[in-house]
């Protein structure tokens, strides 16, 4: 199938608290409004074993977890949800709005971990082919605000107990990748009200539609 007839891929990408999930209903109603047949998903997970794999990545363990273990992991995931639902529903011509992909990779084991971004490029390539969002919405909030807000939701999974640090690199590696994509990333103010937040990105959707 040509790129013309399927249909468009979103990511939603954030740092800590940025409000992915409290943004992710509001993407799908404006999306829906105007008649857009959208799934909504997620990584790590989006499929069963991909699911799996998420609660492996997330689980706060003793045993120290290798980076290479975690990029695997992840991109073992990615492989799993995208052959097996991102590309499929693609091709059907719905659209697919996942939280997070692979420009979290990017950001929190490139930038987070400091590996190498080739690395990740590569791993891109072996598993996505060719094929990148069509747009990505990244919420941008200062990272002391973000752990505030996350600080509310209780117990921490294994990447939320990491330090101011490294999601201050996660930010950085997060914005230099909306600098390299202009045409593709819309990056959103969410240290704003979320009336505000939700304002612009039903903006920045609108402009997608039109487009
Ligand atoms: N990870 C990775 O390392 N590499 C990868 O390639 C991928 C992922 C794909 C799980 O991701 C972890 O996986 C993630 C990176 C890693 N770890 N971290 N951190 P996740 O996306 O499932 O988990 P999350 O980052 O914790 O996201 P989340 O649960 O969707 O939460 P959120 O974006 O931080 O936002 P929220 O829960 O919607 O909001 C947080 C609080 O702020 C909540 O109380 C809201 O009511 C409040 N909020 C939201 N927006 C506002 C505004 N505008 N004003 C005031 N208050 C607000």
């Amino acid at each position: 199938m040509s790129d013309t007839q399927r249909g468009l891929f979103l990511s939603l990408e954030g740092t800590e608290g940025a409000g992915k999930s409290s943004n992710l209903a509001w993407i799908k109603e404006v999306l829906d409004s105007h008649n857009k047949n959208v799934l909504l998903t997620r990584e790590p997970g989006g499929t069963p074993l991909a699911e799996e794999i998420r609660e492996l990545l997330l689980a706060p363990r003793k045993e120290l977890v290798c980076e290479n273990t975690e990029l695997l992991l992840i991109f073992a995931a990615r492989a799993q949800h995208f052959q097996s639902l991102i590309l499929p529903t693609l091709e059907q011509g719905r659209w697919v709005v996942s939280d997070r992909f692979t420009d979290a990779s990017f950001a929190y084991q490139g930038g987070g971990r400091n590996m190498s971004f080739d690395t990740i490029q590569q791993l891109e390539t072996l598993v996505q082919g060719s094929l990148r969002p069509d747009l990505t919405i990244l919420l941008d909030l200062p990272v002391e605000l973000g752990m505030q807000r996350a600080a509310k939701r209780g117990a921490l999974d294994r990447f939320e107990q990491e330090d101011l640090e490294f999601f201050a690199r996660v930010r950085e590696a997060y914005l230099s990748r909306a600098e390299q994509n202009p045409s593709r990333y819309a990056v959103v103010d969410a240290s704003q009200s979320l009336a505000s937040v939700q304002e612009h990105i039903r903006d920045v959707l609108e402009r997608l539609i039109l487009s």
